[in-house]
């Protein structure tokens, strides 16, 4: 270690003028101009929103290479455990806003802007979203990695740079439309591009045995056929309050530089061209499918690609400083497996030690099953992943055989502990007899020392179901919970500053400590009966419902009142998070509504007796492959264009849909919602965040029995939550009854169904397989037996928002509902990010925060 000391000695100290950045305004604006000049090419004349913003980027980044490049050699010199998370997705959203938050510069920046002749908000809002990710896996991956840098980890996240991140949504005539995502249109100041990092990749090939003379015994070797270059692109993520920055890598597909001679021998030169282009489409665009498996070729390579650089990046850090003393390695490296994406992560390292590094293949499963773990994002069938064995032994030849050996010795182990339970081994095998294929939860479990789910009920599901048979061979202790957070920095202080500066006032807190420390949030309740404060956090909400409906009216030109109820459900569009329940609702709100004033009962009378004016807002993507999310999307359309054309309703009923929903959306969305919806079939949704989002930001939830939902409600009070629908120990069982005696569709349905079919919303056509698939297959989803349940709660919701059965335009009786807000905002501090970092740290990973 004294050539660390050395260099621990030499190492550059922030340099002044770059640090100083973001303390002086007069620096902030000299580094400015001069990247307008120089990085930019560009006059201060000539200087317009998107120059600004790249020359302020690029402005803030240099401070934050400076707190980077410390905490890489730091931690090198600290040498302790590191911790990787592999996710293929990193939905993060805009770096710039987050930075300046993080690195406490934004009311520097703001002003020196301003002097310069700007406004923030407008150059924040000229950046593309970092959008390399479906929804709610991605984005926890994301929070995930803001946590380990605020709370001191040494913990990095590896993925993929794809050039094309989820597309962007447009809706036409009603439809979805997907137009691609080129996201990096403009050079991105927020990424180092590391061209010296190049690692090979190879896929398919063959297998050789080799004869060591030495020991006697036989070596596999693997020839690879095609060989690719993963390139790193560097994103440093800063810590809130914290000079701890760490780093975010993703890999790029670029070809070799290695000649093609068989082909430039047969004079191929166009062909030879064409294969190495080919080599970038791996890294070009991300699968946009949330919970589902499309199971493509391409899909394996990018996954193998990813795995292969970031375990060959990780084994050389770890040789740099201990050469091939593998026995340390798990006490050096942890490594978590964002879904079962990165499973063959567990084949490659096993393969690197065996084939590579020469060790005893037990010793180096022993070594192999102490770094990795494994989180279990959902129970769908759809969404569990298999690979048909012809593909992987095609693609990666040893790979296979590994997996094979893997689940050999496996079932030789539970052969031993349950003898003859021929049933058992034939249900706990890797290997899928038919089709024949690879199961990769079954293979990740076995791989890794414990497995986790992200909620509380999602957890204990896995136990008895999917995963049953494996708590049986390796007991209960492998298997633990997580319960899934956010950031505060971005979901509070970003998305909501006034909140999160009254909050900051009342906790006596100018410096927004709360936002590493979330349990303090508690304090708040003292203030739940003082009617001054109720009428400040009233206004706020009142100001960010503005907001909203500036976004609504900019994306869609509806005009929303915002003293109505604004009721709200956005997140991806699929079957098991109904949002066919929430516009069947909405239709049966309609006609009722309708008939009610062809009874001659006036607009006030509907008002006071049955209805508050709402606002109904939907956004979300759907799968382009899927038929009925697309479908789903179509009817909420549909509705939205007869109910906002009709005069008699006026502001009683809105509905919307948000186009092109997405993280920088969601910031305006959740501080701007009274109410959300998070509505799935009890046991389908594993945990959800954005329950979280919108409670930390003082709207109320509707909601089932399900995922984290569970969980916020006893930690805010059943009182503050409106819960209904059956419960998933019924779900099964309703099932059946649906298959074997049929399914009844309640009277307050067939209403909505009829209307459907009458073509009051267009063509019915357009809906038929989305009523089929609940009348005649089997409401799988159980639309039919929450349907009124979800009426009921709506009527009890509607009740405390407009109290008395006043007009919800009079904001004094909304006491009660504000209350409740506040209740909720008090108690949430349980749902951050850095307490599930903590869990993971403590009970996973076995690391600790280094003390900064
Ligand atoms: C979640 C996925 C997912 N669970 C496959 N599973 C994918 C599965 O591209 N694919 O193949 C993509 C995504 N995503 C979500 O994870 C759960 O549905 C949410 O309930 C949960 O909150 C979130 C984070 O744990
Ligand atoms: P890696 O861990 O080898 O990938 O290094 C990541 C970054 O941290 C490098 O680009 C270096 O800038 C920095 N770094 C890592 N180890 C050292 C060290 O021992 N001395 C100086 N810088 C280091």
């Amino acid at each position: 270690n004294s050539q660390l000391t050395i260099l621990d000695s030499k190492r550059k100290q922030p340099s002044d003028t770059v640090k100083s950045v973001v303390d002086s305004k007069e620096k902030f604006e000299e580094e400015f101009v001069k990247h307008v000049e120089t990085s930019l090419g560009r006059s201060m004349y000539n200087c317009d929103d998107l120059a600004a913003y790249q020359a302020a980027s690029n402005t803030i980044r240099d401070a934050l290479i400076i707190d980077w490049a410390n905490t890489q050699q730091k931690q090198t010199i600290q040498d302790g455990k590191r911790v990787y998370y592999l996710s293929l997705e990193f939905l993060m959203g805009r770096a710039m806003d987050n930075a300046l938050i993080n690195l406490k510069c934004e009311n520097n920046t703001r002003q020196s802007l301003n002097e310069l002749g700007f406004n923030l908000e407008d150059v924040l809002n000229q950046e593309p979203d970092a959008a390399l990710g479906n929804g709610g896996l991605g984005r926890l991956a994301a929070c995930f990695v803001d946590s380990l840098s605020s709370k001191n980890y040494s913990g990095w996240g590896y993925g993929l740079n794809y050039q094309y991140g989820i597309f962007e949504q447009k809706i036409i005539d009603g439809y979805q439309i997907e137009a691609p995502d080129y996201w990096l249109k403009y050079s991105n100041p927020w990424v180092l591009d590391r061209n010296e990092i190049q690692i090979p990749v190879d896929f398919y090939g063959y297998v050789y045995e080799e004869h060591d003379p030495n020991t006697g015994k036989v070596k596999k070797n693997w020839n690879g056929g095609e060989r690719v270059l993963a390139v790193a692109s560097d994103f440093p993520i800063p810590g809130y309050n914290t000079d701890n920055t760490n780093n975010l890598r993703l890999w790029n597909a670029k070809p070799t530089n290695e000649f093609d001679f068989t082909k430039f021998n047969a004079g191929d030169y166009q062909q030879s061209v064409a294969a190495q282009q080919r080599a970038e489409s791996i890294t070009s665009v991300l699968y946009p499918n949330d919970n589902f498996e499309s199971g493509k070729e391409l899909r394996l390579k990018q996954q193998y690609f990813w795995v292969a650089a970031s375990l060959h990046d990780i084994v050389r850090r770890f040789k740099k400083q201990h050469k091939q003393n593998w026995k340390k390695f798990p006490d050096q490296v942890a490594i978590q497996l964002n879904d079962t994406h990165p499973t063959l992560a567990v084949v490659e390292l096993q393969r690197i030690l065996v084939d590579l590094e020469g060790l005893e293949w037990n010793e180096a499963w022993s070594i192999v099953t102490s770094v990795f773990a494994y989180t279990n994002h959902t129970v769908m069938a759809e969404a569990l992943e298999k690979w048909p064995v012809d593909l992987v032994g095609r693609l990666l030849p040893r790979h296979l055989e590994i997996i094979y050996d893997i689940n050999f010795f496996f079932l030789k182990e539970v052969e031993r502990k349950f003898p003859g339970d021929r049933d058992l081994i034939r249900r706990v095998s890797i290997i899928d007899e038919s089709p024949k294929s690879v199961k990769m939860a079954f293979l990740a479990i076995v791989g890794s020392h414990k497995v986790n789910g992200v909620a509380e009920l999602h957890s204990e599901l896995i136990k008895t179901t999917i995963f049953k048979d494996f708590v049986k061979v390796f007991g209960a202790e492998k298997f633990t919970n997580v319960t899934n957070g956010i950031t505060p920095r971005r979901w509070l202080r970003q998305a909501n500053p006034k909140l999160a500066a009254l909050i900051a006032e009342k906790l006596n807190d100018p410096e927004y400590d709360y936002l590493t420390n979330l349990g303090k949030l508690k304090q708040l309740e003292q203030f739940v009966d003082d009617e001054d404060f109720l009428k400040q956090w009233h206004a706020i909400k009142f100001d960010n419902k503005r907001k909203l409906a500036a976004l609504v009216k900019e994306l869609t030109d509806i005009d929303i009142d915002p003293s109505v109820l604004f009721d709200v459900q956005v997140k991806r569009i699929h079957e098991y998070k109904r949002q066919q329940l929430n516009i069947f609702a909405v239709i049966y709100r309609y006609l009722h509504i309708k008939e009610l004033l062809s009874k001659g009962v006036t607009i006030e009378e509907i008002k006071k007796n049955y209805y508050i004016p709402k606002a109904s807002i939907f956004g979300g993507k759907a799968a382009p492959g899927y038929y009925m999310a697309k479908t789903i999307i179509h009817l909420i359309n549909k509705v939205g264009e007869v109910i906002n054309a009709d005069k008699e309703i006026g502001n009683l009923l809105k509905v919307v849909f948000i186009p092109d929903y997405n993280v920088s959306k969601a910031e305006i969305i959740c501080p701007g919602s009274d109410l959300s919806n998070h509505i799935s079939t009890a046991g389908t949704e594993a945990s959800g965040t954005s329950n979280m989002k919108f409670a930390l930001n003082g709207g109320l939830i509707i909601g089932t029995v399900d995922g984290a939902n569970v969980e916020i409600t006893r930690e805010i009070g059943e009182e503050n939550i409106f819960l209904f629908g059956n419960l998933a120990e019924s779900v099964e069982e309703l099932r059946h009854k649906h298959v074997f005696e049929g399914v009844n569709v309640p009277e307050t349905l067939q209403v909505v169904f009829n209307a459907i079919e009458k073509e009051v919303f267009g063509p019915a056509d357009e809906f038929k397989s989305l009523i089929d698939s609940i009348r005649y297959h089997g409401d799988y989803y159980l639309v039919t037996d929450d349907f009124e349940l979800f009426l009921d709660a709506h009527k009890k919701l509607e009740k405390v928002y407009g109290h008395d059965g006043g007009d919800a335009t009079d904001r004094g009786h909304l006491q009660e509902w504000v209350k409740k807000s506040v209740w909720s905002v008090a108690n949430m501090g349980f749902f951050s990010s850095d307490r599930c970092i903590d869990e993971y740290a403590e009970n996973i990973w076995n690391v600790e925060p280094s003390n900064q």
